[in-house]
């Protein structure tokens, strides 16, 4: 169970620009990275879907918790 502030710091890894979304490009740009090419962009892009509850194209670091709550 990961704590809140651990969560930060793992949404400002993501948030590259730090302008305080995740945007799918930059979510993309991580796990390519962390992942070594494991993972495919479909698999990647279903994981942002699936985090950002609200369909804007964008997460949020609220919608961010509520993934890793879950
Ligand atoms: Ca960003
Ligand atoms: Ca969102």
């Amino acid at each position: 169970m990961s704590n809140v502030s651990e969560l930060r710091e793992q949404f400002n890894r993501l948030d590259e620009d730090k302008d305080g979304f995740i945007t799918l490009a930059e979510f993309k740009a991580y796990h390519s990275r962390e992942s070594k090419g494991n993972m495919n962009e479909s698999d990647i892009a279903k994981k942002f879907a699936d985090i950002d509850s609200d369909k804007d194209g964008l997460v949020t670091f609220d919608e961010f918790i509520q993934a890793n709550k879950r």
